[in-house]
């Protein structure tokens, strides 16, 4: 059994593996990754034919945030070309955790090495732009990486230009005109920002600031996975309001928002 931090590539495969075994399918298509607050998103997917603790696959780790669930399910979605099969994350590990960046990517590796040519991420995150409320859902167009971190070792010069899809965010669009665009700018955390880091992630560009996303973007399309990047603003980012920022709050803003993700979600995903 190829060890997460020797060898992650082996261990995605590991798990790849198991996951077949405990689902009775050789391979999945598209998976999801629902962030905090989503998780009543994805039962507008309808009945999952699996569900299990991310636990039962070798490499995950238990969750250590109120929220954030670490239960995999697996879904037969009926798409214009056949059905397909979709797996779901309820839950993620971020890097504030303090793992390393390895279990960070677990999850997304192990889904492209399942057979996944598109990997849908969400997260909840703070409005940088001004014109965004919460309960906002936007696209990420682009990213900053502001954590210094890679999941990826080595010569792996992977071009990330097309990184969140232009064919897939047309797609989105179409089905619902009215989403916003917007780059996102990761922090490690746990820490929120304070009012001159937001002022200066607006000043290099950022619309929307969170703690996660961005290094399982990059870890599955270097994989070769196509990859839809969907923010939903839970709170306005330090400095925005005057307000002062919590966790309550972010997760409240989620919960009221899943409906319309969970039908953006359902009408999208079989078309991928
Ligand atoms: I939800 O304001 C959520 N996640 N870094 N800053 C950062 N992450 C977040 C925020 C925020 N809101």
């Amino acid at each position: 059994m190829s060890d997460l931090y020797q060898d992650p590539i082996g261990a995605a495969e590991n798990a790849a593996k198991k996951l077949a075994e405990l689902t009775g399918k050789s391979s999945h298509h598209v998976a999801l990754v629902m962030g905090s607050g989503w998780g009543s998103a994805a039962d507008a997917l309808g009945t999952p034919t699996h569900e299990f603790p991310a636990t039962d696959l070798p490499g995950f780790l238990a969750p250590t945030v109120a929220g954030h669930g670490g239960v995999i399910r697996s879904y037969d979605l009926q798409g214009p070309n056949g059905r397909i099969h979709a797996l779901v994350f309820l839950g993620r590990t971020h890097l504030y955790e303090g793992k390393g960046i390895e279990p960070v990517v677990h999850g997304v590796r192990t889904a492209v090495k399942a057979g996944c040519k598109v990997v849908v991420l969400t997260n909840a995150s703070g409005g940088v732009n001004l014109e965004y409320r919460v309960g906002q859902p936007v696209i990420i167009s682009d990213h900053i990486s502001l954590t210094g971190v890679s999941p990826l070792t080595g010569a792996t010069f992977v071009d990330l230009t097309d990184l969140y899809s232009k064919r897939i965010r047309e797609l989105v669009k179409k089905a619902d005109p009215s989403l916003a665009e917007g780059v996102y700018v990761h922090l490690r955390g746990p820490a929120y920002e304070t009012p001159a880091e937001i002022h200066y992630v607006r000043t290099i560009g950022g619309d929307l600031v969170g703690m996660s996303t961005v290094p399982e973007a990059i870890a599955a399309h270097a994989l070769g996975a196509e990859i839809l990047g969907i923010s939903l603003v839970t709170n306005a980012a330090a400095g925005v309001t005057g307000e002062k920022l919590n966790h309550e709050e972010v997760m409240a803003a989620g919960k009221a928002a899943a409906g319309r993700m969970g039908e953006l979600l359902s009408q999208v995903l079989p078309q991928l």
